[in-house]
């Protein structure tokens, strides 16, 4: 237990750093928390994600002389966000300055990915430029610094802020609170720069209790949030649980929550749901949990909550991020009358790569679970496929393989239904992957995971030789042939790899066939 100093908190406002506008769950449950836990400390959560850049300055500034706020807590969500995808404009870039047969393409290409370099590193710049004006503002305002982006930066992100700052690795309920009590050291895994910028880490000796996680109360949250309303009318953040036993190879999620599932009371996590729906009519979820349903436990919490869901006769879509390993028929029932809105999920269509990646499930009991999918009653969900393509160990024969295993999907679904995301594995820092890309010298020892060189940045985004130019031109053939009649990109692209490996391998057998002869 650690010592009360004396510096009771009267006054919080909380800053979520800019970022594409998405609803800012994290710090709302950090929010309500405290507020359940001290409800005389005054509170106002600020949204820079949602007020023009040009403005964003002078709102903070007269929000902290207006509150007088005995701490700033800032929220940071993405930082390295290189994980680009067809709805997003770096894919075309990188793609385009890599691969075009163009030489103009490839410069334009060029020059766009300095704005989109600037960008990244101005926005970086900035975030901190607004924990330098708080403490300027107000010297003796403690600053804290949480959200996923600082849960995998910490170490580097205190090193830039200023003086008396705490950086909290993971969930911030317990940090909050310990910061709000004035204890002197911080609950959960942290990095504390004191007055003489001095630096001390502290790790994490107990996990949060998930069961302590109640409903949101929105009455509350919209008080000290009136801004909330502009999210309503998309997806909306719910948690049901923390935690990943899972590690696959490129991902990150168990070490931001924890190996540890915990869960929350799924009645809790109804209400919530209810509550939203109800007060602003909100009718799409996403549970933003790593995995909404992975292990066989987790498997039955959802059940829990599906159940809930429609004994109370909600209207609502929901979806997440799916495993379909403990699917059976029973539960594909109970996803879909309540609202399933689609089936997100990885995808690579042979056991060589699952296993690669340590996915950790069998290809055939994923294609049979699509197919209880479509016998409990699919009517049209849209089933979207994130591919790690060009993972590690993949070949023509791996990358065929996985084009028909889609091609039974659509066979399955409808071919409008199925959506393959063009992806590639981002490399995250201390991965699996990294420690073999490191391995086989395709990363450089010491790299900077954060750095802001164009060609590093570009090697994190894993699309190697030889498969990688007929990827990135088939996608990029796609693309161009783009009109408002036309397919789907990721199901154009698959279409026109499948005729790439063909010519090759006509090519190959000519070739072998001739000298042989
Ligand atoms: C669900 C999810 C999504 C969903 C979100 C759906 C929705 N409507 O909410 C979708 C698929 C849309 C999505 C998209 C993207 N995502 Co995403 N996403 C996640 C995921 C799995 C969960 C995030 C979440 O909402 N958690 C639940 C809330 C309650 O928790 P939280 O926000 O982390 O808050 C807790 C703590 O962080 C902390 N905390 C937060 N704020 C504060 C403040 C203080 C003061 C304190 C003390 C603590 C604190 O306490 C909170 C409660 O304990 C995370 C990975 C993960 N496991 O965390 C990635 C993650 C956040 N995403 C990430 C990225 C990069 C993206 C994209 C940029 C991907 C892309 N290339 O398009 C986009 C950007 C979206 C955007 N607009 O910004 C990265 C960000 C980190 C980074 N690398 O910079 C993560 C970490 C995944 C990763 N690659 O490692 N994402
Ligand atoms: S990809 Fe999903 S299942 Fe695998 S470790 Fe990450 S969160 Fe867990």
């Amino acid at each position: 237990m650690s010592e009360i100093i004396d510096k009771k908190v009267k006054t919080v406002l909380y800053v979520r750093l800019p970022c594409w506008k998405i609803y800012p769950g994290g710090v709302i449950y950090v929010a309500d928390y405290i507020h359940k836990q001290r409800p005389e400390i005054k509170q106002e959560i600020l949204d820079l994600a949602i007020v023009p850049r040009a403005e964003r300055k002078q709102v903070l500034k007269s929000r902290v002389l207006a509150l007088e706020p005995d701490v700033v807590a800032f929220s940071w969500r993405n930082m390295q966000s290189f994980g680009p995808h067809p709805e997003d404009d770096a894919l075309d870039v990188v793609m385009n300055f890599d691969h075009s047969p163009s030489l103009w393409r490839r410069i334009k290409a060029g020059i766009s990915a300095v704005s989109i370099i600037y960008e990244y590193t101005a926005n970086r710049v900035r975030n901190f430029a607004f924990m330098k004006l708080v403490r300027k503002l107000k010297p003796e305002t403690k600053i804290v610094v949480g959200g996923t982006a600082v849960s995998i930066f910490g170490k580097y992100v205190v090193k830039n802020c200023p003086k008396n700052t705490v950086v909290v690795v993971g969930e911030g309920e317990p940090a909050m609170l310990s910061v709000v009590n004035g204890e002197s050291t911080t609950i959960g895994e942290c990095y504390c720069k004191d007055n003489n910028g001095e630096i001390n880490y502290t790790n994490r000796t107990e996990n949060f209790d998930l069961e302590k996680l109640s409903a949101v109360d929105f009455g509350y949250v919209e008080s000290i949030f009136p801004e909330i309303t502009e999210y309503i009318d998309d997806f909306i953040g719910v948690h049901t649980k923390r935690g990943c036993p899972y590690q696959c190879h490129f991902c990150l999620y168990n070490k931001i929550e924890g190996r540890e599932q915990r869960y929350r009371d799924p009645i809790e996590v109804v209400n919530e749901i209810e509550s939203l729906n109800a007060r602003y009519g909100v009718n799409k979820i996403w549970f933003t949990d790593a995995q909404f349903c992975s292990t066989r436990r987790s498997t039955h919490h959802v059940e829990e909550i599906l159940d809930e869901i429609i004994r109370r006769k909600l209207k609502i879509q929901w979806t997440g991020y799916l495993r379909l390993n403990y699917l059976d028929a029973n539960l594909a029932r109970k996803m879909l009358d309540s609202g399933l809105a689609s089936l997100d999920l990885s995808f690579t269509g042979t056991q060589e790569i699952i296993n690669t990646l340590t996915l950790g499930y069998s290809l055939e009991q994923q294609m049979e679970a699509f197919q209880i999918f479509k016998d409990a009653g699919y009517t049209n969900q849209k089933v979207k496929l994130y591919m790690p393509l060009n993972a590690p160990g993949e070949t023509r024969l791996t990358l065929q393989k996985t084009i028909d295993r889609i091609k039974e999907l659509y066979h399955m679904f409808g071919r409008d239904n199925v959506l393959p995301f063009i992806f590639f594995i981002g490399i995250q820092p201390g991965t699996p992957v990294e420690k073999l890309l490191l391995k086989q010298g395709y990363l450089k020892k010491g790299y900077n995971p954060l750095t802001f060189n164009p060609f590093v940045i570009k090697r994190l985004l894993y699309n190697p030789k030889p498969l990688g130019g007929i990827i990135a031109r088939s996608y990029l053939e796609a693309a161009a042939a783009l009109d408002e009649n036309s397919e789907y990109i990721g199901r154009a692209t698959m279409d026109i790899i499948e005729r790439e490996l063909a010519k090759q391998d006509s090519s190959i057998t000519a070739t072998s066939e001739h000298s042989l002869g």
